[in-house]
């Protein structure tokens, strides 16, 4: 076998290098940079209404069996985005159809309602301030704001259960609501803290750390 000389070893490591260079490109274009386009959430006079949905599994490209979070615009129109434009210094009220079963959270710190008006939620209209660990299906979190929010699962004998997402009133969900309010303008993460990414180590792969699954920008603007 020949030696590589000196020259050789040199065009060997510049082409290494460059390879390497251009895997870490493609990985902070198409994955840390990758994002949906915003979702401006509608305003009326009393705040801002923001609606979003969970479903079990998105049922489409590019990953039809991942778990989601969908907005719905002013229109009444569903998009697959996790990216949520929201005015400065403004109440937000939510509301959350979720459609997937409970997983359970490993922590139960997440079961208690934290940072939102009062400190409670309602669940399908009953004030609650916290739920039992094993009834989480997802949390809503904006950690900066101190918000978290456990969201329960429908049971998982339901009938009529969705797994093609945007899901629809007509199909089993439980129903949250809870307000928070934005503070100066800013983009900042919210997330799940479910163990909820089916089929990945720990359940925390996938689509619990990808943005526009289950976690995303809260854009104050
Ligand atoms: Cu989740």
């Amino acid at each position: 076998m020949p030696r590589i000389g000196r020259g050789g070893k040199l065009v060997v490591i510049a082409a290494a290098t460059l390879v390497s260079a251009a895997l870490i490109a493609v990985y902070i274009v198409f994955f840390l940079r990758a994002e949906p386009s915003p979702a401006v959430v509608p305003t009326s006079s009393r705040g801002a209404e923001l609606t979003l949905q969970t479903v079990a599994s998105y049922g489409h490209a590019p990953h039809p069996d991942w778990v989601s979070y969908l907005e719905r615009d002013g229109n009444g129109k569903w998009h697959h985005t996790t990216i949520l434009q929201v005015p400065a210094h403004t109440l937000v009220h939510v509301t959350i159809y979720q459609y997937d079963t409970a997983t359970g959270l490993r922590n139960p710190f997440w079961s208690q309602v934290r940072g939102t008006r009062g400190a409670v939620m309602t669940v399908n209209g009953k004030t609650m301030h916290a739920l039992p660990p094993d009834d989480a299906s997802h949390t809503f979190a904006i950690p900066d704001y101190g918000v978290s929010v456990p969201l329960k699962g429908v049971p998982d004998d339901a009938k009529n259960q969705c797994s093609v997402a945007p899901c629809t009133l007509a199909q089993a969900h439980t129903t949250i609501t809870f307000t928070f309010r934005t503070g100066d303008p800013g983009t900042i993460r919210w997330q799940c803290f479910v163990p909820c990414a089916a089929a990945f180590i720990y359940g925390f792969g996938g689509p619990m750390q990808t943005i526009g699954w289950m976690d995303g920008k809260l854009k104050v603007v």
